[in-house]
């Protein structure tokens, strides 16, 4: 500052005491224009929403899209982990997964993670409508289907990556989810439900999640089975907590957890400070988040969208992802990721590194994704008629071109929304 005189120092202050509240007003302006928007969108061509049905999926795909991939990345990820967690509650849930082998070694338990955020991006990041997105349904099809697996377990699964995501956001985040938002992520997952032949969905988010608690109520119960599985993915959420702090950090996931999911492990209560000390750390980032962060200018999908070729046919074409929570597979190999710093700290601390093991150089094929005896077999493969492993094909609930027409005759712009 020495540089300045005295009587510019003074001008630089006014001038920083001028911007920053402009700079508030811009933060302000611009955190809930994406979601404006998307409202906008949907009520020019709808009018009023009042139930999910009347979301045409293209809609429902945007505001799930703008939730997962720009609006709540991380908080999406965190309440699918947990989500996948509660199912580990219900005891012949984590039969099926203990008996499916595919937690008892890390190979298998990371893979099969990230095999499951893969999958659910392919889903929500491409239209349900396109081969793309239909084959990733597909193969969850195929890969549930050799199970025995109940409608109410798939059912309550279903509905938990429907909802806690809204449980989620609504407790931790920097604004709450707009109704319309949840009416999306319900048409959305109600969509994916009927392609999976799943039975009695409730029709709204809220049916849904009722639905969930009921099921919860009768079916989450202690079971060792639970703990095995449970223990397992312990591991994988604090793969890159350092030894000495995993202890520690273990209160932390069952205070996020809740009593009835706890006691299913047979899980302690954790001391009671840790609760209120959570919602505090993620009260103060919503904070700061909704007043002085500006929203971020692109979206981030968990994978590369774009093929690695995409001059090869669907079933052929290999992308990366764009995780590193665990063992980094399909992540994308670079000079500086496997042999800069980062790699010997990796190496050092015993975690994995981009490489040939983790498929980081080749990507993955949706056909090759699940367990070792799947790989190269069913939806994806030579041989498979797209379509053949899908419950249901009927993608408009209302004729998406007959409620345009309707919307444009009758004026279209409802009031509740406009301006
Ligand atoms: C992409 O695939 C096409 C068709 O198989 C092939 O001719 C081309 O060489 C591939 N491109 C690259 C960069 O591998
Ligand atoms: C679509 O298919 C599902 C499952 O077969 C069925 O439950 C649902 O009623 C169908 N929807 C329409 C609009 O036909
Ligand atoms: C179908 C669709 O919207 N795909 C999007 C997935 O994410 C990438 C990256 O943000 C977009 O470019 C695609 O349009």
């Amino acid at each position: 500052m020495e540089l300045l005189p005295s009587a510019s120092r003074g001008n630089l202050l006014m001038l920083f005491s001028g911007l920053f509240p402009a700079y508030l007003l811009l933060v302000r302006k611009l955190r809930y224009r994406r979601l404006q928007k998307i409202l906008d969108a949907l009520e020019i061509e709808c009018g009023t929403v009042r139930k999910s049905s009347e979301v045409p999926l293209r809609h429902a795909e945007a505001i799930i899209r703008n939730i997962a991939n720009s609006e709540f990345p991380q908080m999406m990820m965190l309440s699918l982990q947990f989500a996948l967690f509660r199912t580990y509650g219900i005891p012949s849930i984590s039969t099926i997964l203990w008996k499916s082998r595919q937690f008892a070694e890390r190979s298998t338990a990371h893979r099969r993670y990230v095999d499951t955020v893969v999958l659910i991006a392919e889903a929500i990041n491409t239209s349900l409508d396109s081969p793309r997105g239909k084959l990733a349904i597909e193969r969850i099809n195929y890969l549930h289907g050799r199970y025995r697996i109940s409608n109410g377990d798939l059912l309550y699964t279903l509905i938990l990556f429907m909802c806690q995501p809204g449980v989620f956001i609504d407790k931790y985040e920097w604004r709450n989810l707009h109704p319309i938002e949840k009416m999306g992520l319900h048409r959305f997952w109600n969509q994916v439900g009927d392609m999976m032949g799943i039975d009695g969905i409730p029709d709204s988010y809220e049916g849904c999640y009722q639905w969930a608690n009921e099921y919860e109520t009768k079916n989450m119960v202690s079971d060792e089975v639970n703990v095995k599985v449970a223990v397992a993915t312990v591991d994988l959420l604090l793969h890159f907590v350092p030894g000495p702090l995993k202890g520690p950090a273990l209160p932390v996931i069952h205070a996020i957890c809740d009593p009835n999911l706890r006691a299913s492990f047979f899980w302690p209560d954790p001391p009671s400070y840790i609760e209120p000390l959570i919602n505090h750390v993620f009260a103060f980032r919503a904070f700061v988040i909704r007043n002085f962060f500006l929203p971020r200018l692109s979206s981030a999908p968990r994978i590369e969208c774009k093929a690695i070729n995409g001059s090869v046919p669907l079933i052929e074409r290999r992308y990366y992802v764009k995780i590193w929570d665990t063992d980094p597979w399909y992540y994308r190999r670079t000079w500086w990721n496997s042999y800069g710093p980062t790699a010997w700290l990796c190496r050092i601390m015993g975690w994995g590194v981009p490489s040939d093991e983790f498929n980081s150089v080749a990507g993955y094929r949706v056909g090759e994704v699940g367990p070792k005896a799947t790989v190269g077999k069913g939806p994806g493969n030579a041989g498979w008629e797209p379509g053949s492993y899908l419950a249901a094909t009927n993608l408009t609930r209302v004729d998406d071109n007959e409620r345009f027409k309707g919307a444009a005759e009758s004026g279209g712009r409802c009031p509740m929304f406009a301006g």
